[in-house]
C-alpha cells in the first residue's frame, strides 16, 4: 500500500535496467501504480519486452521518440481513448550527441545544442501539455522529470546537457505555474551521478563518482532507489504543498561548501 497505489502513471526515459526511469517504475510498480512505458524505436522495444515482463502488473507498452511531435500526439491519443486517465508522469529522456560531450564548449555546434535542448527540455513541455487534459479527468496529477547539477555548475564535459538541464529545470518552474491551476504539480529531481549506461564510456565519469563520494555530506553515491524514493514521494500526495520545485537527491554534496 502506498501513494501511487490504484494510479496510473505514463513513464518516459526507460532505454535499459540501469535507467533512473526504470528504478521509478519498479518502485510504482511495487507500490501498485498501473504503467505506461514508452520506447523510442525498436531496437530498444526488446530491452523494455524484457523488463517489463519482470514488473508484477504488465504495463502497456507504447512507441514514442520524444523528438518527433507524431509520435506525442499518437502517444496521448491512444491513452485518451482508454477513459482511465493519467495520475502521473515521470519524464526521463536526455540525450546529447556523444561529441558535444566531449569537444570543448565552444566547439558546441547548432545542431548538437537543438538535439540536447529538443530532446532534453522541450519534450517535458510537449509531454506535459499532453498528460494534462488526461490528469484533469482525474482531478489533477503529479509531473517529475530528472536533472543534474550541470544546470547550475561546471562539470567537465557535462558541456551542451548543463544548458539543456538549465531549460529543463527552468521550464519545471514555468509548468507549475501554468498547470497549477488544473490541481498539476510539476517538479524535478536532480541526482547525483550513476553510472547508468548512458554514463558509462563518459570519460571522467568514474573520477566524477568518486569526487562526489569524497565530499558528499553522506559520504556515499546515490544509486536508483534514492531516487525512486524521492520520486514515490514528489509523485504521491505527501507532496501536494511542493510545485515548482527542484529536490536534491545527492547525498548532500550541492551543500558542502569544502
Ligand atoms: O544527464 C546525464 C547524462 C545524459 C547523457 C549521456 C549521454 C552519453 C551517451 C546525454 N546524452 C548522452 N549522449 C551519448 O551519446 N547525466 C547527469 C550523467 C552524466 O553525463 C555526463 C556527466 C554526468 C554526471 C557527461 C559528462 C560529464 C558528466
Amino acid at each position: 500500500m502506498s501513494d501511487v497505489q490504484g494510479r496510473t502513471g505514463l513513464i518516459v526515459g526507460v532505454a535499459n535496467k540501469r535507467s533512473l526511469a526504470w528504478a521509478i517504475a519498479q518502485r510504482a510498480d511495487a507500490a501498485g501504480a498501473q504503467l505506461v512505458l514508452t520506447y523510442q524505436n525498436e531496437r530498444l522495444k526488446e530491452n523494455l519486452d524484457e523488463l517489463a515482463a519482470t514488473l508484477s502488473r504488465p504495463p502497456l507498452l507504447l512507441p514514442c521518440d520524444v523528438s518527433r511531435d507524431e509520435d506525442i500526439a499518437a502517444l496521448f491519443d491512444h491513452l485518451s481513448g482508454r477513459s482511465e486517465g493519467l495520475d502521473f508522469l515521470v519524464h526521463g529522456a536526455a540525450f546529447a550527441p556523444r561529441e558535444a560531450l566531449s569537444a570543448p564548449f565552444t566547439q558546441t555546434s547548432r545542431e548538437a545544442f537543438r538535439i540536447a535542448l529538443d530532446v532534453s527540455a522541450y519534450s517535458l513541455i510537449a509531454l506535459a501539455r499532453g498528460a494534462a487534459p488526461l490528469m484533469v479527468t482525474r482531478g489533477g496529477g503529479s509531473i517529475v522529470t530528472l536533472s543534474y547539477l550541470g544546470s547550475d555548475r561546471v562539470f567537465p564535459n557535462y558541456n551542451v546537457m548543463g544548458v539543456a538541464k538549465a531549460a529543463l529545470e527552468s521550464s519545471v518552474r514555468y509548468l507549475a505555474a501554468d498547470l497549477g491551476t488544473q490541481g498539476i504539480r510539476v517538479n524535478t529531481i536532480s541526482a547525483g551521478p550513476v553510472k547508468t549506461l548512458a554514463a558509462s564510456g563518459i570519460s571522467g565519469f568514474s573520477g566524477i563518482l568518486q569526487v562526489y563520494r569524497d565530499r558528499a555530506a553522506l559520504k556515499r553515491n546515490i544509486d536508483g532507489s534514492d531516487v525512486a524514493d524521492t520520486a514515490m514521494f514528489l509523485l504521491g500526495p505527501a507532496s501536494r504543498g511542493i510545485t515548482g520545485e527542484v529536490l536534491y537527491v545527492d547525498a548532500g554534496y550541492r551543500v558542502m561548501g569544502m
